[in-house]
């Protein structure tokens, strides 16, 4: 009998195909995340679920007993909203699509920097409004990029191809904070700094991108205080979770000018976004696009698929994290 397995949302139609060959597929056809009810039953009668980040695994949707589940098999790098305590404690691997995903967050970061620095979303809206008043020596004048310093939080991967594209691509300074040494070769020939702490990190940075995990060991990282240590021409950007950011403090220290501007691709709560970021012309919003192109949605699937045909084969898993 094939493992039978559930697929929350849509996936990339040649992965979408390769999974029904593979296993007794179950497809999510709603355009929206299955409710906690949904997932709970989804824990008894299916052997894998193939969860997004739009997914919330808490421990209350794993039921107490009659889990038929063995693997849950993430689509995507981050796994906050997978309660990995609860996955350990019902026997669950959990897998996630490392690696594939890099560059094109990374390349995310950079537009995010770029956009926000340069006021293209603010361009482009006087633009389709029909109001731009013509060239001019002083209009919308932005921030210059080149040249500036990069601090980083979080120097994994992506944040390493981040600095990496920020250094050779437009000659910035990298500093960046990391709770373990990081000081490998690709570090060596960025010439990126490491501070000992997030503060030092902010204190002298004129763009701050976050590259850390999100869930509880991360929640609020950034909160007013830390937003009050960024210098007052500082631009914040977010490619990583939202719950990393205190949204309130964020939009009390744009909105009084204690930081220069925001750049955010994931939100707290998202969906949602709060109505007053909504108005904001000093910041740039994209709907969690991170990973969005052809290219890599399929890498992320195939890796999926991976994890999942070793799991069932009975072979190590190639990203396990529980
Ligand atoms: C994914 C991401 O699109 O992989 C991640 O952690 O944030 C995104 O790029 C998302 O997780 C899909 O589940």
């Amino acid at each position: 009998m094939r493992p039978r397995v559930i697929v929350t949302r849509r996936w990339p139609a040649t992965v979408e195909q390769i999974l029904a060959e593979r296993f007794d597929t179950t497809f999510n056809r709603h355009d929206s995340s299955l409710t906690s009810n949904e997932l709970r039953a989804a824990f008894r009668d299916f052997d894998a679920i193939l969860p997004t980040v739009s997914d919330r695994l808490s421990a209350s949707v794993f039921p107490d007993h009659k889990i038929r589940t063995k693997v849950i098999a993430n689509f995507g790098v981050g796994f906050s909203h997978i309660d990995t305590d609860a996955a350990h404690k019902h026997g669950i691997v959990v897998t996630n699509t490392p690696g594939v995903l890099t560059d094109c967050t990374a390349d995310i970061a950079m537009c995010l920097i770029l956009s926000v620095a340069r006021r293209a979303g603010e361009g482009e809206r006087q633009l389709r409004a029909g109001e731009w008043p013509g060239w001019c020596p002083t209009h919308m004048i932005g921030t210059k990029v080149s040249g500036k310093t990069l601090g980083i939080i979080g120097m994994g991967r992506i944040g390493k191809a981040t600095a990496r594209r920020a250094r050779f691509g437009f000659g910035m300074n990298v500093i960046f904070y990391n709770r373990s040494k990081v000081d490998d070769e690709e570090i060596v020939a960025i010439g990126a700094r490491q501070l000992p702490s997030v503060e030092e990190v902010l204190a002298e940075a004129d763009f701050v991108s976050l590259h850390c995990p999100g869930g509880a060991e991360n929640r609020h990282l950034i909160d007013a205080s830390r937003l009050a240590a960024m210098k007052r021409g500082a631009f914040l950007i977010n490619t990583a979770r939202g719950d990393v950011v205190d949204q309130n403090a964020l939009i009390e220290a744009l909105s009084r000018g204690g930081i220069a501007g925001a750049g955010l691709d994931v939100f707290d709560g998202e969906p949602a976004i709060p109505e007053q970021l909504r108005h904001m012309e000093n910041v740039v919003l994209l709907p969690h696009l991170g990973s969005a192109t052809k290219e890599t949605r399929v890498a992320m699937g195939m890796r999926a698929v991976e994890n999942l045909v070793a799991f069932f084969d009975g072979r190590p898993v190639p990203d396990r994290v529980v």
